[in-house]
């Protein structure tokens, strides 16, 4: 099967965790991988173009954009914090990337959403594709509206998107909720590969994490994405279990599937025990 859809790629945030384990994997999907970022990417290699871009200026990303023939967007702030910079990056940035995409006549993206999108589901729930968002930060609400903004470029102009909403993509799973969450470098090629070479892909959510025993989601509705995960956290189960102490259940971050993203930024108090009486 020929994996080489689109003769010229755009990979952005390539100077990232994900982006630098994507670098090389995709040069198999294209014929030129145009690689971007904020941040200095070094000189280009073979089979690759580079561009400096801050996803907030507008100009910078038409100029990224033009000449692409597919995107797989992966440049923004990445965790949650201030809103400031989620705004420009995250909120801005994914505009100014489908105006560009629209002006350029780019007809397929695959977006790196998050597990944060419904991060206020609990880990005992299994979700659909079809559950509403739940997210449990101001970086989950901003991956929700890049999913909200492809879907009406998606309706008015027909630019194909699969959200990837990753759960934890490292090179091996850190902690316990990660059994759950995690997705093998190869296992997140494989799914971009899947979204960039189906044949009709539409707009569509996918949960993007690999074949793990314990799994909080249900994918069936992108089955048209054909997305076949190889690898599993199980291998790294019992290494995890001894190095980790045993769940509180009392923890929220035990509690939900956003795990430790409920308390990054301003303190969450909803879960807190009631002031005492004085
Ligand atoms: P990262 O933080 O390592 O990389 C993000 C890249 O985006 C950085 O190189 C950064 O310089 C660039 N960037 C940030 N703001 C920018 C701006 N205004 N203009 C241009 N470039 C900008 O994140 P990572 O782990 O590589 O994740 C990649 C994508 O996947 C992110 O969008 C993240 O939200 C998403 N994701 C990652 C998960 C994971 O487990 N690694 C899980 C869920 C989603
Ligand atoms: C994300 O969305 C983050 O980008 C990544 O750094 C991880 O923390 C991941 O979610 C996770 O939930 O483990």
């Amino acid at each position: 099967m020929t994996l080489k859809v689109h003769h010229t790629l755009l990979l952005t945030g390539a100077a990232g965790g994900l982006g630098i384990a994507m670098r090389d994997r995709l040069k198999a999907n294209c014929e030129v991988l145009r690689i971007a970022d904020r941040c200095d990417l070094g000189p280009a290699r073979a089979g690759e173009e580079v561009v400096l871009a801050d996803l907030a200026d507008a100009a910078a990303v038409d100029a990224m954009v033009k000449g692409v023939n597919a995107i797989v967007h992966f440049g923004g702030i990445s965790v949650e914090g201030p809103f400031g910079p989620i705004l420009q990056a995250n909120i801005l940035g994914v505009y100014n990337l489908y105006e560009a995409a629209r002006k350029h006549g780019v007809k397929r993206v695959v977006f790196a959403s998050s597990n944060h999108v419904t991060g206020f589901y609990k880990q005992s729930e299994t979700i659909t594709l079809n559950h509403p968002a739940r997210p449990d930060s101001l970086y989950g609400v901003s991956k929700a509206f890049g999913e909200d903004l492809s879907r009406m470029y998606f309706d008015r102009y027909g630019i194909e998107t699969a959200c990837l909403r990753i759960g934890s993509s490292f090179a091996e799973p850190k902690d316990r909720r990660m059994l759950a969450s995690w997705l093998s470098f190869d296992d997140l090629h494989r799914l971009i590969t899947a979204c960039l070479t189906t044949p009709v892909l539409g707009h569509t959510a996918i949960f993007g994490v690999s074949d793990n025993a314990v799994r909080w989601y249900d994918n069936s509705a992108a089955q048209h994405v054909g997305f076949v995960p190889q690898d599993s956290a199980d291998a790294f189960r019992d290494a995890v279990y001894a190095r980790t102490p045993a769940p509180d259940m009392s923890d929220p971050a035990v509690v939900f599937q956003g795990g430790g993203f409920l308390f990054q930024g301003e303190p969450m108090t909803a879960h807190l025990p009631p002031p005492k009486a004085v």
